[in-house]
């Protein structure tokens, strides 16, 4: 029997330090149907009665690949349950999962559902000062890693952490797990232990309660928690499977790291299961290996960050892979410029799909049939009718329409409240409980956001305001600009300069004179041209792939 507490509160999954939404709100969205079904871990069990002998999954090495069935699925995930509960894991403790695009990455999360744990999902791009943060601020009991990935040896790192955060007390292992607990090894003794019999936890999960924690890929600052419940990722995924058309038919790349929101349920994983479609895990999201597995595994729909979709294009001028079966490829992270949109069809063969969303909750997206204008130019409109969205000002006062403010959010998946985070969600929230995005944004006249920035990436030049994504965006309109970041430089006479650091497309060369001329051409305010220009190979990006300004900015010192 499920309980079905709509408060949150009460139950093992109801984690201290998370911010339930109000009782009323919990109506309302279970009344509109947006609440609903079994907690997240009970949900493969019925995916493998609907859809038991097709391909749930597909992963491993290029040559020999690992296909699961929905029905196989479901039993190493009661089997790896069984497993963790033989460990002394059990409802409510927190497990940071540091795992790559492997099997394992799917059977642990649903495995630790299923006993009401929660999982706490790291990139793996982290390394020690993040993944030592967010052990100790999600409690985390235990840390899951691969023996090696990219090089990187995860075994050594888990060794630091344990020493670091004693609260932590198993590692578990993909692969040659060394001194540490196998996965594979629990996964087989959980099936000796439960001999056939279903695995769950002695009361099943508040599926209104937390299910995951989630990390911000917020640019400020530490990572914080992000508690998102059964019963709203549910619909996360879901929602977004309908809005895309996902069916048993499609077959989904996960190209970007599992661990993130947009592959994971927008409608990525969760989503594509939902519907008994075929998941296949990339290791490496580089186009040699990634049009090789759209080929082969005749690949329907994919999710990229910008910087991932203008490497595919550039490459798949060159190479001309076999894309026939791509029907869709949604970008979303950080603001795609038109001109590499539009260059996603004619090289791509797929519809391209705008993205614009966030670990808190809020999705937008631009719909298959707005036609390429709409789906180049914004970043969609929200997936839910009852997502709430405000542009605001300065006050919080609604801005006129059209005009450009901060968007401030709540719905039925967005959060009220990071996790052990109180006095952040005093400012990070209203009072009346919308998230203050920091997002700029506009509304056009056809109903959709245009993102404009983020509130603080705007460089004070002598009391004059430059947006650096707007700047950005008009870079990029040169020729010999393939990526452009903005940034401020201390000054002495106006306090910020600005500064363009940009690198060039292949074999071209621009200077700072050149730049200024086309950016005035343009129309471009005087205040607005860039004082400095540096190029340099490539930009830092964030463990998701995103330009990473904070990086950029202690690189240039
Ligand atoms: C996604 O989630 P996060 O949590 O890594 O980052 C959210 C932030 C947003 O607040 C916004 O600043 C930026 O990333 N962003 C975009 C964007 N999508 C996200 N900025 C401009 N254009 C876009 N299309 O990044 C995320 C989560 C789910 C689906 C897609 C992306």
């Amino acid at each position: 029997m499920i309980r079905r507490s709509l408060t949150g509160p009460a139950s093992p999954t109801a984690v201290d330090g998370w911010v339930p939404w109000p009782a009323e709100f919990g109506r309302r969205y279970a009344a509109e149907g947006y609440w609903q079904g079994e907690p997240l871990g009970e949900r493969p069990r019925d995916w493998a009665r609907r859809f038991g002998p097709a391909t749930a999954l597909v992963a491993g090495p290029p040559t020999q690949p690992v296909r699961l069935s929905y029905a196989e699925l479901d039993r190493a995930v009661d089997d790896l349950a069984a497993g963790l509960a033989g460990l002394g894991l059990a409802a409510g403790d927190r497990v940071l999962i540091h795992l790559p695009n492997r099997i394992e990455f799917v059977t642990l999360l649903f495995a630790l559902l299923r006993l009401g744990a929660i999982p706490v999902l790291a990139l793996p791009a982290h390394r020690r000062v993040e993944i030592e943060h967010l052990a100790r601020l999600s409690g985390a009991v235990a840390y899951a890693i691969p023996d090696k990935h990219e090089g990187f040896d995860h075994r050594a790192l888990a060794r630091e952490i344990v020493a670091a955060v004693p609260a932590v007390r198993h590692v578990l292992v993909a692969g040659d797990a060394g001194p540490f607990p196998g996965i594979d090894a629990l996964a087989a003794a959980g099936a000796a232990a439960r001999a056939g019999r279903p695995v769950g936890p002695a009361a099943p999960p508040d599926p209104a309660g937390v299910a995951l924690l989630l990390i911000s890929g917020g640019t400020t600052g530490k990572p914080k928690l992000i508690p998102r419940t059964h019963w709203d990722y549910a619909y996360n995924a879901s929602a977004s499977a309908g809005l895309c058309g996902l069916t048993g038919e499609d077959v989904y790349l996960v190209a970007l790291p599992a661990a993130h929101n947009f592959p994971l349920a927008c409608p990525g994983v969760l989503g594509a299961l939902g519907v008994g479609a075929t998941v296949v895990l990339a290791p490496s999201p580089s186009p040699e290996t990634v049009f090789e597995l759209i080929a082969r595994e005749r690949v329907t729909v994919t999710a990229l960050v910008p910087a991932l979709a203008r490497l595919w294009v550039t490459a798949a001028a060159w190479e001309r892979p076999d894309t026939v079966s791509l029907r869709l490829l949604q970008v979303g992270g950080a603001r795609l410029d038109a001109e590499l949109a539009r260059r996603i069809r004619p090289t791509l063969g797929a519809t391209v799909q705008q993205v614009f969303g966030m670990a808190e909750g809020l999705l937008n997206f631009t719909r298959l049939d707005d036609g390429d204008e709409i789906a180049c130019t914004t970043q969609g409109r929200p997936l839910a009718a009852a997502d709430e969205i405000r542009i605001v000002d300065r006050d919080g006062a609604d801005v006129a329409a059209g005009t450009v403010g901060e968007l401030w959010t709540r719905g039925p998946y967005t959060v009220r409240g990071y996790y052990r985070a109180a006095e952040h969600n005093a400012t990070a929230f209203s009072p009346d409980g919308f998230y203050r995005t920091g997002d700029l944004v506009r509304l056009t006249a056809s109903g959709n956001l245009v993102v404009e920035g983020r509130i603080k990436d705007v460089i004070n030049r002598g009391g004059e305001n430059v947006s650096a994504t707007e700047l950005e965006e008009h870079l990029l309109t040169h020729p010999a600009v393939a990526q452009a970041a903005v940034v401020a430089a201390a000054d002495e006479q106006v306090g910020e300069s600005v500064r363009a650091v940009i690198v060039t497309a292949p074999g071209a060369a621009v200077t700072l004179r050149a730049l200024k001329a086309h950016l005035r051409e343009r129309g471009l305010a005087r205040f607005m041209l860039p004082d400095l220009l540096t190029v340099v190979d490539e930009l830092p990006l964030t463990p998701v792939g995103k330009i990473d300004k904070r990086e950029l900015r202690r690189r240039l010192g």
